[in-house]
């Protein structure tokens, strides 16, 4: 397993969220044909099967039973089931996809969610809605519009948020080079934490919060994923791990090359509730 536990010391009391769950998707053998901006080359599908299984493992690790799902030949991004579905603690709100060939995920996750949610929410045409754009700190929803996701869809979902009770604002984050989705510049981390990339850490909205900044070296480690009493972090990122061990976090790190290489993060690959 290709894990490397640091443990320091336990956390504050004033954590994230308690995970009890997470639905996975595994690669399939087509995964290197969905989108990328291919500036990594292309991943081994070996690789790609050996790294989700470590990754079910430290999910396991944290505390969450995982729920994992073969792979899906029709949609090779199909691993990345983040953005098919944004959960709530009273409902399951299932997205509409940015991009055209991801649309038909939602459908494959409906079963798979149903066994945990009995009420289910759209976000419908001619709103569009990733999930990697939907960041939850609490009771507070930071919603990313992006290339993926745009105006009317974070809309849509901020109105069925906010009939649950919670609040949201949305990250316009359109001009940005380096993010496909919020969440690749942003993870809450409980302790009124955010870890946020440079760019994000300019915007207003995160005014309220502790910032942990990710130096532009790090980017890509900014999609980090607080479980319980841990924080998984990719592997390779040594900055960002030593300033969460620093703050009193336990780091887990992960090597997540192959689906990196595809534009994806820890996050993306499972949905956690
Ligand atoms: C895509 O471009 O849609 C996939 N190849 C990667 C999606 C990553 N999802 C995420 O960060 N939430």
């Amino acid at each position: 397993m290709q894990l490397c536990l640091k443990v320091l010391r336990i956390l504050g009391a004033e954590g994230g969220a308690l995970f009890r769950n997470a639905i996975v998707r595994k690669p399939g053998k087509n995964f290197c044909e969905g989108l990328t901006s291919g500036r990594l080359g292309v991943p081994s599908y070996e690789k790609a099967l050996e790294q989700h299984l470590s990754y079910c493992q430290a999910l396991e690790l944290c505390g969450l039973r995982v729920t994992v799902l073969e792979a899906d030949m029709q949609h090779p991004d199909g691993t990345f089931v983040e953005d098919t579905a944004v959960l709530t603690r009273d409902s399951a709100i299932l997205t509409h996809p940015g991009a055209k060939s991801r649309e038909g995920e939602v459908a494959e996750i409906r079963a798979p969610l149903g066994r945990f949610f009995g009420t289910f929410h759209h976000i419908r045409a001619p709103g569009t809605l990733d999930g990697g754009d939907v960041c939850q700190a609490q009771d507070h929803f930071f919603i990313g519009i992006s290339e993926r996701t745009n105006e009317e869809g974070a809309r849509q979902l901020a109105a069925l948020l906010a009939r649950q009770g919670y609040a949201s604002s949305f990250v316009d984050i359109r001009g940005s080079k380096i993010l496909l989705h919020l969440k690749s510049g942003l993870a809450f981390i409980g302790n009124k934490r955010l870890v946020v990339n440079e760019e994000l850490a300019q915007h207003v909205q995160f005014g309220d919060y502790r910032l942990v900044r990710v130096n532009p070296e790090e980017n890509y480690a900014a999609n980090c994923l607080r479980l319980n009493e841990r924080v998984l972090v990719p592997a390779g990122f040594p900055h960002l791990e030593d300033s969460l061990q620093r703050l009193g976090y336990v780091s887990l790190s992960l090597a997540i090359s192959e689906f990196e290489k595809m534009d994806g993060g820890l996050s993306c690959l499972s949905l956690r509730f």
